[in-house]
């Protein structure tokens, strides 16, 4: 049976559109209740509005930590209005129902990657009213109606003109299920914040921030069609689709890693890179972002058909064209110039995203999921810039690397940590000129490496080489010198360096151990 709505509560942190629906509300006859800041912003918009404080009959208290927690409303929200019983102790009480609560609760969630706040002002995000009121309407939904987020606003104002000013019960029921579903992804916020904050300060990963708070989507399939797949959490708050189908399994892995590369050059000239299933087919930084597009495309002009295209900056209609020129079927930019989208959006089959955040402001850890179990790792940071990097680096060769080798080892380094393991790549002026990547052998990943560039046509002479673990052996750097290359860049650490490093003086190549491992699997 569809409930009347005749008085509403409304106590929403986030005002966007509360105006609109308290207009709805108040024009089929409900009378409006509300707390402080959100009765200000009804009163702005010449809405009459009851304060919560009238209702209670008492102040608000403790820096508003006591608001709306009070039997007057409580009771107002719970009391089953089938049951003679309670509607009697209501009326002993001079306690009116009320029949709607609309409600956004303190930002938790964003104000927990805040390093502005203290511990202790980070508290005070963590809304105890607001989730009391929710589930209370949402708990009574047979005579209550719930509204938990801003997204749900149309809807709600959609049915109460549909029906003279009433919810239907399936909606109702509907809305419940999403209220505590908002209180219960909250609640894990802060539980896993709080499980995440180690007082006592030790090498050891403490209780991981993981935030997986509950499920945020169905996906149509998950590797491939037979397997059933979803979404959990909110991983992609990073990117914001602007067109194009809802993104795959495989498509949300590929973004992952597209944004985890171009987190490395955030702060360069125009960056492009384009990824294949999560390996980068080629990276390149350049004076436009055009030549940085073309240059990446020339590292590999077979593989990046269907792939993904990542920029650093604005996405320019050159660009753009010449992305469109093959089938690409990811593009993110953090901008897109005025016309590139329509351009872009011509493709159907396309999703264009743009970057609203980076990967480096998530202080989630990693998590993959193993028989039985996660594995958590502190994520892979971001590189240092160059002349920081330098000061941990040692150059461990009788050459030193010249200026533009160090510019081209760094660039080598960023790129090599975003490449499967066992990867070896070749880059000269700031642009790769063969990946090899995902061998078993490293010595493979390096054959696999030259044997690109050579079908390209680009010559690796005067280029260096990166690899993302050590060289075994002499082996793999011999055959990279007989290719030209003038410069190395690995971690170093094997029982063989000695060898390793004879093989690049005999051979006048400049080398630099960084001391760091990157493994990616
Ligand atoms: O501090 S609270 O946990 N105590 C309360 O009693 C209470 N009642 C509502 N926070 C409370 N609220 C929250 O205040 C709501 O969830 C909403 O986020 C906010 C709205 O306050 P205002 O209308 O003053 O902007």
């Amino acid at each position: 049976s569809p409930v009347r709505i005749r008085r509403a509560l409304l106590s929403v942190y986030d005002k966007d559109g509360v105006v609109p629906l308290a207009k709805a509300l108040h024009t089929h006859g409900a009378e409006l209740v509300s707390t402080g800041g959100t009765a200000q912003a009804l009163r702005d918009a010449d809405l009459p509005v009851t304060d919560v404080t009238d209702v209670t009959g008492a102040p608000e208290m403790l820096d508003g930590r006591v608001k709306t927690l009070h039997p007057a409303i409580h009771a107002g929200l719970l009391a089953r209005r089938d049951e003679a019983s309670d509607l009697d102790e209501l009326k002993a009480q001079g306690i009116a129902p009320i029949d709607l609560v609309v409600g956004s609760l303190y930002p938790f969630q964003q104000a927990r990657h805040r390093s502005d706040l203290s511990p202790k002002e980070l508290l005070e995000y963590i809304d105890i009213g607001g989730p009391t009121m929710l589930r209370a309407a949402a708990k009574n939904y047979h005579h209550v109606g719930v509204v938990s987020n801003t997204d749900q606003y149309e809807e709600v104002v959609q049915a109460l003109n549909d029906h003279d000013g009433a919810l239907p019960l399936p909606l109702r029921r509907t809305l419940a299920g999403r209220a505590f579903a908002a209180t219960a992804s909250y609640d894990t916020a802060i539980a896993n914040y709080l499980g995440s904050v180690d007082s006592d300060a030790d090498d050891a990963l403490p209780s991981p921030y993981i935030a997986v708070e509950g499920k945020a989507q169905d996906l149509r399939y998950g590797e491939n069609p037979h397997q059933r797949a979803a979404l959990y959490g909110t991983p992609f708050s990073f990117v914001k689709p602007l067109h194009g189908k809802a993104l795959s399994y495989n498509n949300m892995i590929d973004v992952h890693a597209a944004l985890a590369l171009i987190d490395e050059f955030r702060d360069d000239g125009p960056t492009c890179a384009i990824l294949k299933h999560t390996n980068p087919t080629g990276v390149a930084t350049a004076d436009t972002l055009l030549h940085a597009y073309e240059r990446a495309f020339a590292t590999d002009t077979k593989s990046p058909f269907g792939g993904i295209v990542i920029v650093n900056q604005a996405l320019d209609r050159a660009t753009a064209e010449a992305i469109n020129s093959i089938y690409t079927e990811v593009i993110i930019a953090p901008e897109y110039e005025e016309g590139v989208l329509d351009l872009l959006k011509e493709k159907k089959k396309r999703r264009l995203l743009r970057q609203t955040g980076s990967l480096r402001e998530d202080p989630r850890h990693q998590v993959r999921s193993v028989a039985g179990g996660l594995l958590v790792q502190d994520r892979n940071p971001v590189s240092a810039p160059l002349n920081e990097s330098r000061a941990a680096w040692s150059v461990v060769t009788d050459a030193e690397p010249t200026a533009a080798m160090w510019g081209d080892m760094h660039f080598a380094w960023r790129v090599v940590k975003h490449v499967k393991s066992n990867a070896i790549l070749y880059v000269r002026d700031g642009r790769t000129l063969g990946i090899g990547a995902g061998q078993m052998s490293r010595v493979d990943a390096s054959e696999l490496a030259v044997r690109k560039a050579a079908e390209e046509d680009l010559s690796l002479d005067g280029a260096v080489v990166a690899s993302d673990a050590f060289f075994p052996f002499a082996d793999g750097l011999e055959a990279a010198a007989e290719h030209g290359i003038t410069g190395a860049i690995q971690p170093g650490g094997s029982i063989r360096d000695d060898e390793v490093i004879a093989a690049a003086n005999a051979h006048d190549i400049a080398m630099v151990c960084t001391g760091t491992r990157h493994f990616c699997h």
